[in-house]
């Protein structure tokens, strides 16, 4: 699994923030994406929606593991056993996320959710903070897979300064300590800018990120 163990932090990025830059090898990112193929048939990607207004987003997810992020209309942001539309748990996390987490995050608490985004062309995800998992202070660990995404962190507060970093394929980012409470979100996709994602999946980026969402 590793290409490189390189940790890169920065003076000026919140503090929690490490990027591992291409820890994933070409057939990890290959076993991880057929993973994601074949999750995909039992548990399709849905479309996510503004609490409230019911808009849609336009990053379409699925997710691995016990528990699944979703979000409607109705009842807004929260955790479900259930994907939303097939009423069925949702596939298994694949071992090869479970021991990126033992060895990077925590070996003693595992990752309940792992939350599947897809990024077609054109799609992108506004400034947030991860909030609803009672287990605030476990970091989450996201995967990038295949193109290339301008990601984009501020601080703790809406509308503070911000600084944005590539995401490539196979790069693992941490966000623990303050950057676990700061605002964050991905710009914009680079088209053909990384490998292809399988047919099955179509053009531009899968995210995968790990969450622990209860307390033990
Ligand atoms: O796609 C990414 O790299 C970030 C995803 C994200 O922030 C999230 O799923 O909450
Ligand atoms: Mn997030």
């Amino acid at each position: 699994m590793q290409a490189t163990f390189h940790a890169i932090r920065e003076p000026d990025w919140p503090e929690g923030l490490v990027l591992y830059p291409g820890l994933l090898t070409g057939n990890s990112c290959q076993s991880l994406l057929e993973a994601v193929e074949e999750a995909l048939k039992d548990a399709p990607l849905f479309v996510p929606r503004m609490p409230g207004s019911g808009r849609p987003f336009s990053v379409r997810m699925s997710n691995f593991g016990p528990l699944g992020w979703v979000s409607d209309k109705e009842k807004g942001y929260r955790y479900e056993p259930l994907h939303p539309v097939t009423n069925k748990p949702w596939p298994e996390m694949p071992a090869i996320l479970r021991d990126l987490w033992a060895r990077l995050v925590d070996p003693r608490l595992p990752p309940e959710a792992g939350l599947i985004n897809y990024y077609a062309p054109g799609a992108r995800m506004g400034l947030h903070v991860d909030a609803d998992e009672e287990a605030t202070d476990v970091p989450i660990l996201s995967v990038s897979l295949g193109w290339t995404a301008r990601f984009r962190i501020g601080g703790l507060r809406r509308g503070g300064h911000t600084l944005s970093l590539v995401l490539k394929h196979g790069d693992v980012l941490i966000m623990g300590g303050t950057a676990r409470r700061c605002y964050h979100g991905i710009d914009r996709i680079y088209p053909e800018s990384g490998p292809s994602l399988p047919a099955a999946i179509g053009p531009g980026r899968i995210n995968i990120t790990l969450r622990r969402v209860t307390l033990p």
